[in-house]
């Protein structure tokens, strides 16, 4: 995957007096760099190193913005989200916390069937204008890459629907954005529980359309006891291999339905959850460098007491990062550095782990890794300047953010 090429007479920026966490892979840790800078020529980075072994014939002319020790980072990259949607689901939140039950819930018209109905009920337009505001919280954190679902309309016209939404976002800010069908996402009231026909009527046949029309980047399904079986996945997964997209998963969630090694056979970006994977699956995942995305906004919002088996994704050599699954029903959460921050405390994951799992890993997920993710010389200058000490502090803040500025594309943006 290429974007634009850098041509010759473009400006080019330094950006030193800088403390650079690259975040490399291979560079050991998070790669960093103390007295260092980034110059950036046109829309990518021309050098990353030391201050002092700046070469002279880059930075001829350039302009130059010195940071006074700042750290940089790479844009963080928020690669699962469904921040596409109607309405929210706050009265439900309501309901819950005065005592009712999922069911009682749903008999209210709540859940997963209400953010459905809310969503058909808008105009493109107005979905848009509902999800600015949680893509706007994602950006003034640095985010500079959002991947962005389908899922609440459950046919064709209302999937494709979101998925224009989705990709009017990334004309409105300054943002990559990336589209995921997610069809396979409920069953609609309407089929009475027949997934596979509603496989054939609807996922399918709207993957066909929005494939024809250039409306996704990958594939997604929620392979869950309550959703998809793993074989009603593999239909969706064949299409998509039929169509040539990438795919991915929601697996092992709320139960472990193999849904990862389903993943993992099938050569996918990434299987995302996890709380329930064995070490089995967590190999399958290592195997075929799958990444494992972790959910903490998830896993806390529906106050989970399974934690994913971090140590055997460690030990199988998984690839880990971490996504804020901004969604109206389990993860109203629109903040990185707080998703960072419960990878930490609920999760185990270090720092190193942590700001790699939002920056390389979820490059990584979303197939984006030789574009964004890391600071190395020929990526997209996306990277985040923050007011901090160490890095440590972007996992210890808890409802704090520190960026200084946002770059996007080798522009300088307000945060
Ligand atoms: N995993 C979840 O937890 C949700 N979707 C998914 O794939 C729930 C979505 C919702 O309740 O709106
Ligand atoms: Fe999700």
């Amino acid at each position: 995957m290429s974007e634009a090429p850098s041509t010759s007479d473009e400006e080019t920026v330094v950006w030193r007096n800088a403390r650079l966490a690259t975040v490399a892979e291979g560079a050991g840790g998070l790669g960093v760099v103390e007295a260092g800078a980034i110059v950036v020529k046109g829309e990518r980075i021309a050098y990353v190193g030391t201050d002092a072994n700046l070469p002279p014939a880059l930075t001829r002319g350039a302009a130059e913005i010195d940071l006074e020790g700042r750290w940089i980072t790479p844009a963080p990259v928020d690669c699962h989200t469904h921040l596409v949607y109607g309405g929210d689901r706050a009265l439900e939140f309501e309901m819950r916390l005065a005592g009712a039950s999922y069911e009682e819930i749903a008999r209210a018209g709540g859940g997963i069937i209400s953010s459905v109905k809310a969503t058909n009920e808008l105009s493109e337009d107005e979905l848009v204008r509902q999800a600015l505001p949680r893509l706007d919280a994602l950006l003034a954190e640095g985010v500079c890459t959002v991947e962005i679902k389908s899922g609440y309309g459950l046919n064709i016209d209302a999937e494709l629907k979101m998925l224009r939404a989705a990709r009017k976002l990334a004309r409105l800010r300054p943002v990559r954005i990336r589209t995921t069908y997610l069809a396979a996402h409920a069953t609609p009231e309407a089929y009475c529980g027949d997934n596979a026909g509603y496989i054939a009527d609807v996922v399918v046949p709207g993957l066909e359309a929005a494939a024809r029309q250039g409306l996704v980047d990958a594939v997604d399904g929620f392979c869950e006891s309550i959703a998809f079986s793993c074989d009603e996945i593999s239909r969706v997964f064949d299409a998509a291999e039929r169509l040539g997209l990438p795919v991915k998963l929601h697996a092992e969630q709320l139960s472990n339905l193999g849904g990862a090694r389903l993943a993992a056979s099938r050569g996918a970006l990434s299987a995302d959850h996890l709380e329930y994977l064995d070490e089995d699956g967590a190999r399958a995942l290592a195997a075929a460098g799958t990444v494992a995305v972790l959910l903490p906004g998830a896993f806390y919002t529906l106050r989970e007491k399974q934690l994913p088996p971090v140590r055997a994704l460690r030990d199988a050599g998984a690839p880990i990062a971490i996504a804020t699954d901004c969604n109206p029903g389990t993860s109203p959460l629109t903040s990185l550095l707080l998703a960072m921050n419960m990878s930490a405390t609920l999760f185990g994951l270090n720092v190193d782990e942590c700001l790699a799992g939002v920056t390389r890993e979820a490059a990584r997920a979303l197939g984006l890794l030789s574009i964004t993710g890391t600071l190395e010389v020929g990526k997209s200058a996306d990277f985040a300047v923050w007011d901090i000490a160490r890095p440590a502090e972007l996992v210890y803040r808890i409802g704090f953010n520190p960026l200084h500025a946002r770059i996007f594309r080798g522009q300088r943006l307000t945060p």
